[in-house]
């Protein structure tokens, strides 16, 4: 990838925005790498280092020493973990009108971090947790703080304490996606940034719009299992791509 695909992507990035309105963006576990979060599926990946398994809610409930023995170090960096330049792009076009929704895969609540609103979380947010008995709820500092004297959290009432996420084998929140199903039948432009598009229901997001009608985007490192729905693929770093996308965006802010 040269410095010219990046500009030209960039240049092109903004043509499509500033004609095709509204504009949906869904982002996955690549959007935040450069903060230091290992995606799933990448090279660097987490599935190259633990089981896919541990994030499925049984192994959560037989084995939530494990859990939290496995998950600690994330917990620990998730308290301090930064923004990057594409929460940072997404967050200025969002405040100057040219993003109406975001949905994200992601369980970092960087989004949010940048000052992005309405932020529709499909997965959670690992940042929170709460009581399985009582419902009492934690922040990621106040479980960090409670890992360093017990293996596992628990309430003060005695119930297990979990993490605010959706593991493998739940539920999606039904309000989230009955939100993120309308805005995608109803955009006109609909960009992927940083997802291989291997987990639904989320992957079939960008197919809703694809089959309404909006063009569709990709901007990922790497193959996508919906490369071939795609009206234009950029196969590029987010964050080289994003300097240069807020580079042109600079007088705006
Ligand atoms: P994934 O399947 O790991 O795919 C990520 C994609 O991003 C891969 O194709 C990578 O090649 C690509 N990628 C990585 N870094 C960059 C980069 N700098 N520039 C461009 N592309 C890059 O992850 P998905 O999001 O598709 O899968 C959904 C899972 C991952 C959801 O259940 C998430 O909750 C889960 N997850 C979230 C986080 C997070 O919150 N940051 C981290 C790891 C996994």
């Amino acid at each position: 990838m040269s410095k010219t695909d990046i500009e030209k992507y960039s240049q092109k990035f903004v043509e499509l925005i500033s004609s095709l309105q509204p504009v949906v963006v869904l982002t996955g576990a690549g959007v935040s790498t450069a903060s230091g979060i290992p995606d799933f599926r990448g090279p660097d990946g987490l599935y190259s280092k633990i089981s896919p398994r541990v994030f499925e809610l049984d192994f959560f409930l037989e084995q939530p020493q494990e859990y939290y023995s496995l998950t600690m170090n994330r917990i620990h960096m998730l308290k301090d973990v930064k923004p990057n330049e594409t929460h940072i792009l997404l967050a200025i076009l969002q405040k100057h009108g040219f993003i109406e929704t975001v949905i994200t895969q992601n369980i970092d609540g960087l989004h949010q971090k940048a000052g992005m609103e309405g932020v529709i979380e499909l997965h959670g947010n690992a940042g929170n947790f709460y009581c399985m008995d009582c419902g009492e709820t934690y922040t990621v500092a106040e479980i960090a703080e409670k890992l360093k004297f017990e293996p596992v959290p628990y309430c003060s009432c005695g119930g297990l304490i979990r993490p605010d996420v959706v593991f493998f084998g739940e539920f999606l929140s039904e309000s989230a996606l009955a939100r993120a199903r309308e805005s995608s039948q109803s955009c006109q432009l609909f960009v992927v940034m940083g997802s291989s598009l291997n987990v639904y229901p989320a992957a079939g997001f960008p197919r809703i719009a694809a089959e309404n009608g909006a063009y569709l985007l990709i901007i990922n490192r790497g193959e996508t299992a919906l490369d071939y729905m795609a009206n234009l693929k950029f196969d590029c770093d987010l964050e080289a791509f994003s300097k240069a996308v807020l580079e042109k965006f600079k007088e705006l802010d």
